[in-house]
């Protein structure tokens, strides 16, 4: 992206909108999941003040950030990524769970019955091909997890479980490579990634923990789990790198903050006029 400036990348962002799916957008569809989509899409009509994304990053490990990041009015966290007994360092307010299609499906990671993904609202991605139809996914997503979407709603017809439009994932995807110096593979984003794009058009501000790597950035995977594994912070692939540069570009505080404290903060759209 060179010298583009800041304003005029999130201008360009501003554009493109991650949308889940809705009631009508899918007529019958796998499990007639059709009938179980929402009316609303994710947060229609609501606004918050400061949101928090907290990377799972081994870096988050001993930062003591918990407070700071439980005094955001939402807060966004991914996967199976644990609060109890890390409450210090990531605090313990859940608002939004993003999930990739893996933790929804493989048995390992018990969607249906944890108490992790209860009385928090749920978020599910998984990836198309490339410019793929809405019914081309429907018919092959990577990992099937219709049957238990609609198990989950089933259980609780009032729970907030959206499902990405796997279209916008690649709208999100050209946007990123519309903005980076280098040719990128054709591979997905983090949810990283994907969680700033759901809640740019939400929130005031949005400070994302740990994903730009702080000084404390190590060898560790994630808070939550000994393994080390540098590929988790910098990809290999997921085009990670590409997406916290952009990142750190589009981010407005200081470097004290970023790599000391261990946050970037990125505007919501409303603060763009363009
Ligand atoms: O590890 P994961 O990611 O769940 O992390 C969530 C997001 O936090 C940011 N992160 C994480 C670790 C780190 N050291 N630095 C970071 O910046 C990234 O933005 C990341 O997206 C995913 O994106 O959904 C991912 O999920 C895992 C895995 O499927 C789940 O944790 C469930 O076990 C993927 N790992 C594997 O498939 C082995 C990972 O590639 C992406």
């Amino acid at each position: 992206f060179g010298d583009k400036a800041a304003k005029e990348i999130m201008c360009e962002l501003k554009k493109l909108r991650v949308k889940t799916l809705k009631r009508g957008d899918v007529v019958g569809g796998p499990k007639n999941l059709g009938d179980f989509l929402p009316k609303r899409s994710l947060f229609e009509n609501k606004k918050f003040n400061s949101c928090a994304i907290v990377a799972s990053a081994g870096a988050l490990k001993d930062s003591n950030l918990g407070k700071t990041i439980d005094s955001h009015d939402l807060v966004l966290r991914f996967n199976h990524a644990p609060t109890k007994g890390f409450e210090e360092d990531v605090g313990r307010k859940t608002t939004v769970r993003l999930l990739n299609s893996q933790v929804v499906t493989r048995k390992e990671f018990n969607f249906l019955e944890s108490d992790i993904y209860k009385n928090v609202t749920i978020v599910a991605w998984d990836p198309s091909n490339y410019k793929a139809s809405l019914d081309e996914w429907l018919e092959k997503p990577e990992f099937n997890l219709f049957p238990a979407y609609v198990e989950y709603k089933k259980k609780n017809d009032k729970a907030r479980f959206f499902l990405i439009n796997p279209q916008s994932l690649w709208e999100l995807w050209d946007f990123l490579q519309n903005n980076s110096p280098n040719r990128l593979r054709r591979n997905p984003l983090s949810s990283g990634f994907l969680g700033l794009g759901i809640l740019l058009p939400l929130c005031n501000f949005i400070d994302m923990f740990e994903y730009v790597p702080s000084a404390r950035a190590t060898k560790r995977c994630h808070y939550y789990d000994p393994e080390d594994n540098p590929a988790c912070t910098f990809g290999v692939w997921h085009p990670l790198a590409a997406e916290k540069l952009l990142t750190y570009h589009i981010n407005t505080i200081d470097d004290q903050k970023v790599f000391q404290s261990g946050y970037v903060r990125i505007p919501g759209f409303k603060n763009f006029r363009c």
